[in-house]
């Protein structure tokens, strides 16, 4: 039976780049079977609606989806998505290529980041003209399964150089109730697994990360931190064109770049598909075709090294050049 993989390319350079990690898996024999969908402003802009309910059904349906990115209606785009494929864990690596002029090209780390509570989870409210609140919810249910996938994640040998332990950040030393549940959840999950757990302050990890990110692996963080850290490695390696992301559902799976629209090159051609395309070569893995996306991984290292660069890399290929050269080393 074919793989049903939903196709949402979304705005901005999400209409450049998702075309090109399509590309990609149309050069294997797989039988995939590709259901376009829509979302994001301008489906907002045409039915006054960011993520159409369609869109949410063909998407909780599928077997996965590949997603580029939403601009001004993020919010009401990917929260949404991430819970169509049921997912509570968003897998974010964010690694150093040779060839890539890194600021830390010792870089090697996997963010596991919390994806269905916390303050990114959106229990906003606006009580009056001079007072808005946030309600943060943390469970153990949801910090125990994270913990359980980080264990199983670095127990197959999946994180950096197969390392077998993980760090917990947090910031459980001011938010003690919800960072503090979070922290021992994952923790104690850890001890029950036999699994090797060091824990940070998410301050004092922001600033260790950059001077010596040798020190991590994989790094297990509550929703916004994640967000954040993960693009704050972005930094480290080259930039956020290079972070691909797998949302991990219990079966289900949404597959997008880290980056958003970037609507200052929207529409040139000039955008850089590795960070879509390794989030295809994520969504291969999770359907099982993990040959294809080993193969995938080497054709854009070794087009990384050597090959034509986006600007962003300080090259001057478009994103069909990168394309076309990742396809031809496959
Ligand atoms: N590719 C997804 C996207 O739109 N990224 C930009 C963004 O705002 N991301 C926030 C998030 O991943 O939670």
């Amino acid at each position: 039976m074919a793989d049903e993989v939903v196709v949402i390319e979304g705005d901005g350079i999400g209409r450049e780049v998702v075309p090109a990690a399509v590309e990609v898996l149309e050069a294997f024999d797989i039988d995939f079977e590709f259901v376009e969908a829509e979302a994001g402003d301008a489906v907002k802009e045409a039915t006054g609606e960011a993520l159409p309910t369609e869109t949410y059904e063909t998407v909780a349906d599928a077997d996965a989806t590949l997603f580029g990115a939403a601009g001004e209606t993020a919010a009401d785009v990917i929260l949404p998505l991430r819970d169509a494929v049921d997912s509570f864990v968003n897998v974010r690596p964010a690694k150093a290529y040779p060839g890539v002029d890194a600021l830390r090209p010792e870089t090697d780390v996997v963010f596991l980041r919390e994806n269905t509570e916390g303050v990114y989870a959106g229990h906003e409210d606006r009580l009056s003209e001079d007072l808005s609140t946030l309600t943060r919810v943390v469970t153990a249910s949801a910090s125990r399964e994270l913990a359980e996938y980080a264990c199983e994640f670095v127990g197959d040998g999946r994180g950096p150089d197969g390392r077998d332990g993980f760090t917990v950040a947090h910031k459980s030393n001011v938010m003690r109730e919800t960072d503090g549940r979070f922290r021992r959840e994952v923790l104690a999950v850890a001890e029950e697994r036999g699994v090797d757990a060091d824990e940070e302050l998410m301050d004092a990890f922001a600033t260790k990360l950059p001077l010596d990110p040798s020190q991590y692996g994989v790094v297990v963080c509550p929703n916004l931190a994640g967000d954040v850290l993960s693009d704050l490695a972005a930094g480290l390696v080259g930039g956020l064109g290079l972070l691909p992301s797998a949302n991990v559902g219990h079966e289900n799976g949404l597959f997008e770049p880290v980056h958003g629209t970037a609507p200052d090159i929207a529409g040139e051609g000039i955008a850089n598909p590795t960070a879509a395309v390794l989030s295809a070569a994520m969504l291969l893995e999770h359907l099982g075709h993990v040959e294809e996306g080993g193969r995938v991984r080497t054709a854009v290292e070794s087009v990384l090294s050597d090959g034509p660069r986006t600007g962003d890399l300080g090259g001057d290929a478009t994103t069909e050049e990168v394309t076309a050269a990742i396809v031809d080393r496959l």
